[in-house]
């Protein structure tokens, strides 16, 4: 039977009828079945009426029912697949359920499910209704206390929330262990960890002089690759009181690292629970770019302890009051520890490549939907990235200062509540004395805003004046929009590229050359005096709001700003939009079948970047990175992804002839051997190496080609030896097949080495990329039960390799949805992420947007489809 679907809406919230002040739970823990007892102290919530106590609980077998010690017949309560009601209890009442649940085979791998042997649990969102029967709602804050039993031998490790109360020894081998959480929550922070684990300890002394004990739990064949992560905690922890005053509370703060997780990991009060890809690491297996994941995972998850777990949502359409502000601190950290610059620009590189196309699809949704059918598919871009990117704008309009002190307000009023994004945004607001109220328009309205920027310059008053009007596309259910209040940062720049002093019309003197220009109407005019010449407009600096600008820059304009904007990211965007207007400028001819060619420009200018050893080899990386096919697809309306592909490429090659000698001097100069040191600049200059490498195989040169064979067999590192075969892997080369093998035998006993071996594979640019896919599909390692392999062969290819997946003929799309329709059945989160690669089908050139609709079409009509993927599709059809 189809699961008909069920709409929620925000505006039904209503207050919990019934408080649950503490929880006792008792495991009894065996892989097949399990028997949870929960044992609920619950009394009516003074603030409403009196109503029936709800309790959702799925997948679970009830063994019983006790109010108050006795057993409760049936008849007093309602029981429905998806929970149990009770119209009249007394209060306050103690109420025991007692349940079986199979942990073995829950391959959806979100309530109580084994990974590896281990128990683990993942609850946020709706998984804590999988273990037991509870109110399953962030706004009902309970004190937990869990007894944990299970065999001695089997799992040592018996771990929950909070602190260590009790230990035993039973009988039959058996032994438990009690832990006490001190602060109430809701239940989606419960965790519990059963296993074979080594346990590495650390610790750390707090501002306030408190010594917290920091334990990792991983399997013991990985005992030699949680140092990263150790540190990465210590440094986070650091940085969350140096920046905001916030300290740890508990004792104890334990990280797990599982192999089969859905998401990246999980801020479970005082028991985290990792994806093992963001804890483990070892030079020779992890990339700089893995380091550099795991710190900023580590710490967002830490950072979660104070923004989520103290101040939690009163209903998951608030995801981003936790989600965006804890990315936004995520981000500050990660770019205090690496190349500031340099990170932003990722940070607004995934943004435009990921949340851009998000908002401008069928799956377009505010930063706090207003609906949903299944809460787990709004764990999204939107949520968390463009949310980061709405605290950022407030910090931007109220100052560093003034963003701390509406923190402080935040922390000072919503302390140990469930609150609302309205609650941040009025702490913020109250804090500083200002009005925020228009801002709420960017938590409520879905779309991407545009700015048009004109410009005109009076060389007899030596006035500029800059209009700025905003608009913002329809989305779907909102038609209409409302503008924006935004802060525009810019600067004006003279010929040499110098910054010009600023006073607006209506200021006595010129302040600064860097301004803020606050933005709130649908049409704003700024006008400059005392300018000599036509100044060369600097706009959005830093990205200071996430909008799409149109300005009429030449691209004599934008070589100028690539050359001399002192803003990094005004410099690489300037070279962004140049190298993107080459780039449809080739599709064009090759759809045209007319002989591609380029302008000098951009690669002379490209050269110059090349060449300027005063830029950070992490910002040249940058800059010298050319848009995405995804980005490009995004540009041209209807998208052509074959032409982008041989477009892109045939770019990348022209660039490499054209800068062949500086490409391989560099290459040479930064090709150090004097051993691996794991620092920004080393990992800086690593990625500028191999992206020189990168570029000078797109030669198919021989000469080249032996250069990346040596730097792989040579290599003492995981980064360089991913990244030669990477080059190694998109060409023709006799040697290619030798090192793919080479490769697999090394790391055969490592996973998340092997999911690399399968990305690189599904992400090569060879034309017999999507045949070599198929055949990895049947490959003895391939396991669709565990997502991290799942996505790295098809999330890999279905979403970041549109050459492959669109092939003409329409077979990516077929294999694609053969595998939706297979892990649907096991895993509906991961299906569900894994069919939103066809949501762009109506941008596409016809030819390939009908094929890719009647693939949806295909998988609509299975009648066992999950509510996650029956979502996803349903919109992506009507949308
Ligand atoms: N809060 C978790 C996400 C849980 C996702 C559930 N489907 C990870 C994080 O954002 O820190
Ligand atoms: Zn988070």
């Amino acid at each position: 039977m189809a699961e008909k679907p069920l709409t929620i809406y925000r505006s039904d919230y209503t207050p919990p009828n019934w408080l649950v002040d503490e929880v006792e739970l008792h495991f009894d823990l065996d892989p097949e079945t399990t028997e949870v007892i929960s044992r609920l102290r619950l009394r009516r919530n003074p603030e409403t009426e009196a109503g029936p106590l709800r309790l959702d609980g799925e997948g679970l077998e009830l063994l019983g029912v006790r109010l108050n010690g006795r057993p409760l017949d049936d008849e007093n309560y309602l029981r429905k697949p998806d929970g149990l009601t009770f119209p009249e209890l007394p209060s306050p009442c103690l109420l025991e359920t007692r349940v079986r649940i199979n942990p073995a085979a829950n391959t959806a791998l979100e309530g109580l499910y084994v990974s590896s042997g281990n128990f683990c649990t993942q609850c946020e969102a709706q998984g804590f209704r999988h273990i037991t029967y509870y109110p399953d709602r962030p706004d009902i804050l309970a004190r937990f206390t869990t007894t944990i039993v299970a065999d001695q031998v089997r799992y040592p490790q018996l771990l929950s929330n909070g602190n260590p109360v009790a230990r035993r020894k039973l009988p039959d081998g058996r032994h438990s262990v009690t832990w006490e959480d001190p602060f109430p929550k809701p239940c989606y922070l419960f965790a519990l960890v059963a296993g074979d684990l080594v346990e590495i300890s650390d610790s750390f002394t707090t501002c306030s002089g408190r010594d917290i004990a920091l334990r990792f739990y991983v399997e013991h064949h990985h005992r030699d690759k949680v140092g990263h992560a150790v540190e990465a905690l210590k440094k986070a922890m650091r940085w969350d009181e140096e920046q905001f005053g916030r300290e740890y509370d508990l004792d104890i703060y334990m990280v797990v690292a599982v192999d089969d997780f859905n998401m990246g990991a999980m801020e479970n009060k005082g028991l985290n629970i990792f994806n093992s890809k963001y804890v483990l690491a070892r030079s020779d297996t992890a990339t700089d770019a893995d380091f550099q994941a795991i710190e900023e995972v580590i710490a967002h998850e830490y950072f979660h302890n104070w923004t989520g777990n103290r101040i939690t949502c009163r209903d998951w359409f608030q995801l981003s009051l936790k989600e965006g502000l804890t990315v936004f601190r995520d981000q500050e950290f990660s770019a205090d520890q690496v190349h500031r610059d340099a990170k932003r620009i990722e940070d607004v590189r995934l943004l435009r490549n990921s949340q851009f196309p998000e908002d401008g699809g069928p799956m377009a949704h505010p930063v706090r939907p207003d609906s949903y059918q299944q809460i787990n598919n709004f764990y999204t871009m939107t949520v968390y990235h463009k949310g980061a990117e709405l605290i950022r704008m407030m910090q931007t309009l109220l100052g560093r200062d003034g963003f701390r002190k509406g923190m402080d307000l935040y922390f000072e009023r919503h302390d140990g509540q469930a609150v609302t994004c309205d609650d941040f945004r009025r702490a913020m607001a109250d804090a500083n004395g200002r009005d925020l109220s228009q801002f709420e328009r960017w938590y409520s309205q879905a779309g991407t805003p545009r700015l048009d920027i004109r410009d005109s310059f009076d060389a007899k008053t030596g006035r500029y004046r800059l209009r700025v009007r905003q608009s913002c596309p329809p989305t779907p259910g909102q038609p209409q929009k409302e503008s924006f209040h935004l802060p525009l940062r810019i600067a004006l720049l003279d010929r040499e590229g110098k910054e010009i002093p600023l006073r607006l019309q209506g200021e006595d003197t010129a302040d600064g050359s860097d301004r803020i220009l606050e933005i709130q109407h649908q049409e704003e005019e700024f006008v400059f005096c005392d300018l000599a010449d036509r100044p060369m407009p600097s706009l959005l600096r830093g990205f200071s709001a996430p909008v799409i600008l149109d300005y009429p820059w030449s691209d004599a304009d934008l070589a100028f700003l690539l050359r001399y904007d002192r803003d990094p990211f005004g410099r690489w965007d300037a070279g962004q939009q140049l190298a993107c207007r080459q780039l449809l400028q080739l599709v064009e001819l090759i759809r045209e079948n007319r002989p591609p060619a380029i302008s000098p420009l951009l690669a002379s200018s490209l050269g110059g970047v090349l060449r300027d050893e005063t830029c950070e080899s992490a910002l040249r990386v940058q800059l010298l990175t050319l848009p995405s096919e995804t980005y490009l697809a995004e540009q041209m309306q209807p998208a052509d992804p074959g032409a982008i592909h041989r477009a892109r490429q045939f770019l990348r090659r022209e660039l490499a002839a054209e800068l062949r000698q500086p490409l391989l001097a560099l290459y040479r100069q930064l090709h150090q051997t004097d051993g691996y040191r794991c620092t920004p600049e080393d990992a800086g200059r690593r990625g500028l190496k191999n992206l020189c490498l990168g570029y000078l195989l797109e030669l198919e040169e021989t000469e080249f080609q032996q250069l990346a064979v040596a730097q792989y067999r040579q290599a003492d590192n995981m980064t360089d030896q991913l990244a030669a075969l990477q080059a190694l892997c998109n060409s023709d080369v006799a040697e290619r097949e030798e090192l793919l093998n080479d490769f697999h035998a090394r790391w055969k006993d490592q996973p998340l080495v092997l999911d690399k071996w399968f990305t690189l594979q599904a992400t090569s640019r060879r034309d017999d990329c999507l045949d070599q896919v198929i055949k990895l599909a049947a490959h003895p390692d391939f396991n669709l039960r565990n997502p991290n392999r799942a996505r790295s062969l098809l999330g890999a290819l279905a979403h970041s390799n549109p050459a492959a997946f669109h092939r003409n003929d329409g077979s990516g799309y077929r294999f694609i949805a053969d595998y939706v329709l297979r892990l649907d059945r096991l895993n509906p989160q991961i299906a569900a992420r894994l069919v939103s690669c066809f949501n762009r089908w109506r941008r596409m050139v016809p030819e390939l947007g009908e094929q890719m609709r009647a693939e949806l079409e295909r998988i609509q009509t299975d009648s066992k489809l999950s509510r996650d993927v029956r979502e996803i599709v349903g919109k992506a059809l009507n949308g």
